[in-house]
């Protein structure tokens, strides 16, 4: 299968991460002729990464990718199968995926306090915080996110943690989880994880070539 895009993008990182999971044989490539060539906006209208290609299946938006991998490749589920312990991986994954990235993306839009609408600014950081102290009582660090095994929920934390780690910094907050036991916790595990320590260095070097890009 293929994933276009590149994966320093929280949301291909999250397809990406589906993929490894599972053992999936995937190739992720950046589409030649860019993500707004008609032969990309042929798969994915918005112009938009990630895409899909599994065989006969073209898909966008990853929300949609990573339940279309679980749903197609059963083994290694993302989504538990008892109700309960499914919504709590989901609420995990809908904390970050509604609160912590998108306000992540503005404030990192806005790090020149030059560019800055202060207001806006304030009020996503406010955001931001509130959702890092609901995702403070959401997690079990044990070692991932929603327990012993590597769930949805650390689909969207990882890429959108590793996203904060990074920005955070670049307004002046050196570690936003302080006073965070668990988040800390979690975040070093995730660090001790092959698979996803792997994705994270890709991100790291996707990033730094993006920013530093003629
Ligand atoms: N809701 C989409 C968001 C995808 C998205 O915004 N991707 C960004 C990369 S982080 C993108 O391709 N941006 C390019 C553009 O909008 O021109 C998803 O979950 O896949």
């Amino acid at each position: 299968m293929d994933i276009y895009g590149l994966i320093f993008s929280p949301f291909m990182a999250r397809a990406v991460i589906a993929a490894r999971h599972k053992g999936l044989k995937h190739k992720v490539t950046m589409p030649k002729d860019g993500i707004k060539s008609p032969a990309f906006l042929k798969m994915n209208p918005f112009g938009k990464m990630p895409v899909l290609k599994d065989g006969a299946v073209t898909l966008y938006e990853s929300g949609v990718i990573v339940e279309y991998l679980d749903a197609k490749y059963k083994s290694k589920r993302l989504v538990p199968t008892v109700a309960k312990a499914a919504a709590h991986t989901r609420l995990i994954a809908a904390v970050v995926g509604e609160y912590i990235q998108p306000n992540i993306f503005v404030l990192w839009r806005q790090m020149d306090p030059a560019k800055r609408d202060q207001a806006v600014f304030d009020a996503k950081l406010a955001e931001l915080k509130t959702a890092y102290d609901a995702l403070e009582k959401l997690i079990s660090p044990k070692p991932y996110a929603a327990g012993n095994k590597l769930t949805i929920a650390d689909v969207y934390a990882v890429p959108a943690l590793f996203w904060l780690g990074s920005v955070m910094p670049r307004i002046g907050i050196a570690n936003p989880f302080t006073g965070h036991k668990k988040l800390n916790k979690y975040w070093a595990n995730v660090k001790k994880d092959k698979m996803l320590s792997g994705v994270l260095a890709e991100m790291e070097a996707g990033l730094k070539a993006f920013e530093t890009r003629a």
